[in-house]
C-alpha cells in the first residue's frame, strides 16, 4: 500500500466538496495524510503561503511543496502513486474526455448549484433549479458514453469524473433538505440517479463523506454574509 513515508499533508475543510474530492482520491490510492482544517473565513498563513494566488483550500503538500486546484491535484495524485487504482483513463482519447467532463462539472454544473443556493425568493430559487437541471442533463449522455453500460464513468470502478462529480452529491443533498430541490432524480436523469445512489454506496464516498449537518451550517453561513453585503450596499 502507498502512503507509508510519505510526507502528505492536505489543507482543507470538512465541508469543501474539492477537499472531498482530493480526501478520496487519497483514499482510493490508499495514501495515508494528514488533514490540516482550515478557517476559509479566517484564513491562517500556511493556506495564505501554500497557495498565494487563489487563496483557495483544497491544496495538497507533497513533502513540503504545495499543489493547488482540486482537479490538478486529483492528476498528481494519480500520477505520483501511478501503482494503485489508476483515476485516469489509459488512452488519451478517454482522457482527454473525463477532463472535458470535469472542467464541465466545475464550471456549469458548481455555478449552477451556487445559484440555487444564493438566491433569495421562491420563484428565483426555481429559475436557478431549472437552469441546474439543464447542467446536468448532458451529464446523463456522458455517462452513457464513458461508462460503457457499467457502473461507473470510469467503468468497473471510481476514477477521474467519477470524483469530480461525486464529490458535490453531498451538496446535492444539503440543498434537498435546505430548498427541497433535487438536482438529480430518478425521473429526469435516470442513469445518473442509479450512479449516484451506487457512487455514495462505495467505501471511498462514505470514507471521505462531509456531515450534512455540517454542509447546512456552512451554506447557511455563506447565505447570511451574501444577505449582509447585498444589504451593505443598498
Ligand atoms: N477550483 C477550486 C475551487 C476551490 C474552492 O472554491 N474552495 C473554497 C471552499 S469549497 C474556498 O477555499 N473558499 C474560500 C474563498 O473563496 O475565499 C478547486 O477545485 O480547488
Amino acid at each position: 500500500m502507498a502512503g507509508e513515508g510519505d510526507d502528505v499533508k492536505l489543507l482543507g475543510t470538512v465541508v469543501s466538496p474539492f477537499a472531498v474530492r482530493v480526501r478520496m482520491a487519497l483514499h482510493l490510492k490508499g495514501v495515508s495524510y494528514e488533514d490540516l482544517e482550515q478557517d476559509v473565513f479566517d484564513k491562517g498563513d500556511l493556506l495564505l503561503a501554500s497557495n498565494p494566488v487563489r487563496k483557495k483550500v483544497p491544496v495538497l503538500l507533497h513533502a513540503g511543496r504545495p499543489v493547488c486546484e482540486s482537479l490538478v491535484i486529483v492528476e498528481y495524485v494519480d500520477e505520483v502513486w501511478a501503482g494503485a487504482a489508476p483515476l485516469l483513463p489509459a488512452d488519451p482519447h478517454g482522457r482527454a474526455v473525463a477532463r472535458f467532463w470535469a472542467a464541465y462539472v466545475d464550471d456549469k454544473v458548481v455555478t449552477a448549484m451556487l445559484g440555487i443556493l444564493r438566491a433569495t425568493t421562491d420563484e428565483e430559487r426555481a429559475e436557478r433549479l431549472d437552469a441546474a437541471l439543464a447542467a446536468v442533463r448532458p451529464l446523463e449522455d456522458a455517462f452513457a458514453e464513458c461508462s460503457g453500460g457499467k457502473a461507473f464513468f470510469a467503468g468497473d470502478s471510481v476514477g477521474y469524473l467519477d470524483l469530480a462529480l461525486g464529490c458535490h452529491l453531498l451538496w446535492f443533498e444539503a440543498l434537498r433538505e435546505m430548498f427541497g430541490v433535487m438536482i438529480i432524480d430518478a425521473g429526469r436523469t435516470p442513469r445518473l440517479a442509479a450512479w449516484a445512489g451506487r457512487f455514495l454506496e462505495t467505501e471511498t464516498a462514505k470514507k471521505a463523506a462531509s456531515p450534512i449537518k455540517s454542509i447546512v451550517e456552512y451554506a447557511g453561513k455563506l447565505r447570511a454574509i451574501w444577505a449582509a453585503i447585498a444589504a451593505a450596499a443598498n
